[in-house]
């Protein structure tokens, strides 16, 4: 059987998916494709016509969305990154879609503004807004994870390889979590994780 084929640079989105892969230890094939014009050749489109990375494919399965794919990667190979029962298999889908959902839009407000806006097109309010609106998704999150230490347990799992994924961008950007330190101290642990540091020594 040949490997699985993970598709994405790690400065990217991609990187959500080539962290979920290394933490399952599985062999696998990167392809370093970027966001650029290579993400639309033809050849790219035919495994992800959404034309963006990442994208996975193992055997007859060709897969797109790095939160699918993580959920995916743990269940098939990851062992205990994925939940033994459904209702907290279901609390993984939950927290995953709740990090693209509540998290991500926002973030990405304050990574533009920071990282892809020159300095004298900037607008603080946008940054400003962001943060303020931030604080009531990293209050839920820190109210689950004062109850444990990560959100499904004692254990890490792949809901917070995909929340700390998604969130790993708030680094890049130095955003501080000093009101809320029980996400501090997760986001440390979670982004301390070797696999994290292998996937981002990738291309
Ligand atoms: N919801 C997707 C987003 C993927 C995404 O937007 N990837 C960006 C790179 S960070 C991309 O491929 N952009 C190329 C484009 O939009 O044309 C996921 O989580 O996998």
């Amino acid at each position: 059987m040949t490997q699985p084929t993970l598709y994405g640079t790690s400065a990217s989105r991609a990187l959500r998916a080539l962290w979920g892969i290394e933490e399952t230890g599985i062999a696998f094939t990167h392809v370093p494709t970027t966001y650029g014009p290579d993400s639309k050749a033809p050849e790219y489109l035919a495994v992800n016509p959404n034309g963006r990375i990442p994208a996975l494919v193992d055997g007859d399965l060709t897969l797109c969305e790095s939160m699918a794919i993580n959920l995916y990667l743990a269940k098939r190979y990851g062992g205990a990154l994925y939940p033994a029962n459904p209702a907290d298999e279901a609390r993984a889908w939950q927290w995953s879609v709740w990090g693209i959902s509540e998290i991500e839009p926002l973030q990405m407000q304050i990574v533009v503004q920071k990282l892809f806006t020159p300095e004298e097109k900037r607008n603080p309010k946008v940054v400003e807004g962001a943060t303020k609106g931030l604080q009531r998704p990293l209050r839920v999150l820190d109210a689950a994870l004062a109850q444990r230490p990560y959100l499904l347990g004692d254990q890490f799992s792949v809901a917070d390889l995909n929340v700390a994924a998604v969130m790993h961008l708030m680094k890049n950007i130095g955003f501080g979590y000093s009101e809320h330190a029980h996400v501090q101290r997760w986001a440390d642990a979670c982004h301390g994780r070797p696999a994290l540091a292998r996937a981002l020594a990738r291309p």
